[in-house]
């Protein structure tokens, strides 16, 4: 049987070799056998080529459609972006604007001591206290808020006069051209009260104040409840205002004031202070 493509044969496929009929060596085979070959090198490289041709089109596709893909997140995300940024400068809603007004933060007082409040400065004995603390005023079964918590701010002794205060910046989250365009307004509430028939009194304050800390306006004030407002009762008493933020408001102060009228201890007392914007 013969082998077409056997190396002996192959190399005998030179005109210069005499015809051998036992090899089937003769010159047109070579010939015919060349061209085959020419043939089937230049379909191989044509085929190469439209190999190359056929990948050279898959990547610019998939690079088209990437760059299309990448295209599309910056616009998402220039657009998230821009829409953060609108919240953010305009306005953001908040229960309470200030820190720990229902004294729930930090250590309350459940003895005699003085325990001044968390997220407050203080000036003097205004102790954070535990309701239910003998040592102090108010029970969790007298006329107070629902959502009382565990604590409330107290007078404590020996200081006839003490308090606590805090700053908020109302820019934070408000654009200011809001305010100076008077479509801001507060809602300022607190519980106020104190002991029985005592005329010891609490009150808290607002002040708005300028970019330059000036005050502006005039200060908004909360209580005091008197001991006949309160019938001669150990109670809270909900006290509440709200108005425009005057022009030029850029942050405001917070400040509690209790006072001692009768006997050793400033049994006014004071809870869920809240301020709020809309
Ligand atoms: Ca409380
Ligand atoms: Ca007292």
């Amino acid at each position: 049987m013969v082998k077409i493509f056997d190396t002996n044969k192959i190399s005998s496929c030179d005109k210069s070799v005499p015809y051998d009929k036992d090899k089937r060596t003769h010159p047109r085979r070579c010939v015919a056998f060349s061209r085959f070959k020419l043939c089937f090198c230049l379909s191989l490289i044509c085929l190469l080529f439209v190999l190359i041709g056929i990948i050279i089109l898959i990547a610019i596709v998939f690079s088209s459609h990437r760059s299309q893909k990448e295209t599309e997140s910056t616009i998402t995300i220039t657009v998230t972006t821009s829409a953060m940024t609108t919240t953010t400068t305009s306005f953001v809603l908040k229960s309470n604007w200030i820190i720990n007004g229902d004294g729930e933060i930090g250590p309350c007082e459940s003895g005699n001591n003085i325990t001044n409040p968390t997220g407050w400065f203080s000036n003097g004995t205004i102790t954070q206290v535990y309701y239910n603390n003998t040592f102090a005023d108010q029970y969790f079964t007298d006329p107070g808020p629902d959502d009382r918590g565990q604590c409330y701010f107290y007078g404590q002794k020996p200081f006839s006069t003490t308090s606590m205060w805090q700053y908020v910046n109302i820019t934070d989250s408000i654009d200011p051209s809001l305010i100076d365009n008077q479509t801001i307004s507060y809602n300022f509430s607190a519980w106020i009260g104190g002991y029985a028939s005592q005329a010891d009194y609490a009150q808290v304050s607002l002040t708005f104040l300028d970019q330059n800390n000036q005050k502006i306006g005039s200060t908004i004030i909360l209580g005091p409840v008197s001991n006949v407002q309160r019938s001669n009762l150990t109670s809270l008493l909900y006290r509440q205002i709200h108005g425009l933020v005057p022009n030029g408001s850029r942050s405001c102060l917070v400040l509690v004031t209790i006072t001692r009228v009768y006997g050793p201890t400033a049994d006014g007392d004071i809870d869920n202070i809240s301020l709020n914007f809309s």
